[in-house]
């Protein structure tokens, strides 16, 4: 530890605020501190700490007393993340996801929606990473007419720790971007308040901030959870909605040692991950929508009181094994007085993390209102999406979008296995359980207008164009 830290003082690409934070978070982490979950301990949270979405406070519909609600709020969105998962550069909030909008265009929309509609002037604040922040200056200017204030701030910037020798990387001579890692999403308190954008939120009477992944596209203003939390003087409040088994990259919450807390997929001992994956033990999951007040974040920050679990994230550079630290926003529920979670309906979590999640957003399954919310097609009667599951040719945006003529309908649909090298056209309608699998070498291109219910499509080794055309015909 004394090696690495003078190693880190000799550090000028970053701030002293950033190198103390750096060196308290992997002296934490060489500690052993409170990393680990014996398993037998954990509980199952009950209502009054995990709150039924009906059970909230009921709101008045006086459009005064809700000025006065959203006079206290500001919205954070975390954008420190890439898109490389969907095969982006830049902040993965560019990603055009409905409509010719992105993540951010919708975002701005709805918040201008929301303080036109009340009169009021609810901020938007963005939180950037390194890696996100000149592109997101950028982006941010088209918005410079909107009704909105946008105010971004960075979050820290650590070096990435090599295994061998536990000394920071930008220390080897790999000076990149690629030799620092922004410390996970539980960095935007200490970030909040290093920005100087805390006090100067409070100092406007602000009182709580709404923070929620910028891939969320459910995670709008609830005036419902503000109202209750006001009421109820709760710091801390995280929305969890009943897991499905397409839930499984993420966290939950449980009671533990008679405290609320996040568990997240990352803590679980390996013997353990299936139970964690099933939706029998752990019914609920975090979706990352979290309210808290400015007071308390400053509070407990001033105090250096929010010790969340760090979570080890190994990577490769270069052929050199290196670790991240991390921290999860969520995990932080523990140290909020009154805190609670609000069991949400899942029209609430709507994520966009990968090219078959971009499907059902673009599908008519979902509509786009003017206010910028993505709204579900109540023609659709199964409560649950369809799942849907695309190759490895989908997996770039680009590439999903180049192999669509239009977005299938899918509202009568339960499942979709696409494998291999496929093509749709315009207009088709899948059913029921439809797979379509075009074997290594051979294109299938689902004609325009064609109708498949509960069938698996396939084009078979040696089978020529027209033979297969002719029976591609028979879903006309
Ligand atoms: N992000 C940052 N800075 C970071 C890391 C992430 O701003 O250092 C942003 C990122 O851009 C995204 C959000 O934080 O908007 C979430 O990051 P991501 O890596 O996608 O988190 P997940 O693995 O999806 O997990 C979070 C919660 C988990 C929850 C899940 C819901 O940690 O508990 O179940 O979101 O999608």
């Amino acid at each position: 530890l004394t090696n690495l830290k003078s190693a880190v003082a000799s550090l000028n690409q970053i701030s002293d605020n950033e190198k103390s934070g750096f060196i308290n978070l992997v002296t934490r982490y060489l500690s052993g501190e409170a990393q680990h979950v014996e398993w037998s301990k954990i509980q199952t949270p009950t209502d009054d700490v995990v709150v039924p979405y009906d059970k909230l406070a009921p709101l008045s519909e006086d459009p005064a007393e809700t000025k006065k609600l959203l006079d206290k709020l500001v919205v954070l969105k975390l954008n420190g993340g890439l898109g490389t998962t969907m095969g982006c550069t830049g902040p993965k909030s560019v990603i055009e996801v409905r409509n010719g909008l992105t993540f951010l265009d919708l975002i701005v929309r709805q918040i201008e929606a929301l303080n036109t509609k009340y009169g009021c002037s609810v901020p938007l604040l963005l939180m950037n990473s390194f890696n996100t922040h000149d592109d997101t200056l950028k982006i941010v200017q088209k918005y410079s007419n909107s009704n909105i204030e946008i105010h971004t701030f960075n979050q820290s910037q650590y070096p990435r720790l090599v295994v061998e020798d536990f000394a920071p990387l930008p220390c080897k001579g790999n000076a990149g971007k690629d030799g620092w890692n922004p410390p996970g999403h539980g960095d935007v308190f200490p970030a909040l308040m290093n920005s100087g954008k805390l006090d100067a939120l409070i100092s406007k009477g602000k009182e709580y901030v709404f923070v929620a992944n910028s891939d969320n596209l459910g995670a709008v203003v609830d005036l419902k959870i503000l109202n209750h939390l006001i009421q109820n003087k709760n710091e801390y409040c995280m929305e969890v909605t009943p897991k499905t088994l397409a839930d499984v990259k993420g966290g939950t919450l449980i009671s533990y040692e008679g405290k609320v807390q996040l568990l997240e997929i990352a803590q679980v001992p390996d013997q353990h991950v299936n139970e964690f994956k099933s939706i029998e033990k752990f019914k609920i999951f975090n979706t990352n929508n979290l309210w808290v007040n400015l007071k308390a974040i400053k509070r407990l920050v001033e105090a250096d009181a929010l010790k969340m679990e760090i979570i080890p994230n190994p990577k490769e550079v270069d052929g050199i094994k290196v670790l991240q630290l991390e921290t999860a926003a969520g995990a932080a529920i523990r140290f909020f007085d009154r805190a609670i979670g609000a069991n949400v309906p899942r029209s609430r979590f709507l994520p966009v993390k990968a090219s078959s999640d971009l499907l059902l957003v673009q599908s008519d399954l979902y509509t786009l209102t003017d206010d910028g919310y993505v709204i579900r097609n109540p023609a659709r009667t199964n409560p649950s999406n369809p799942s849907i599951e695309l190759g490895p040719e989908f997996k770039k945006v680009a590439n999903f979008l180049s192999r669509f003529k239009s977005i299938p309908s899918i509202i009568e649909l339960d499942s979709l296995k696409v494998t291999g090298d496929v093509y749709f056209g315009a207009g088709i309608t899948l059913k029921g359980k439809v797979n379509v699998t075009a074997k290594s070498g051979v294109k299938l291109e689902i004609p325009d207008g064609a109708v498949i219910a509960n069938k698996d499509v396939n084009v078979f080794d040696g089978e020529n164009y027209q033979l297969w055309a002719v029976r591609m015909e028979t879903y006309l």
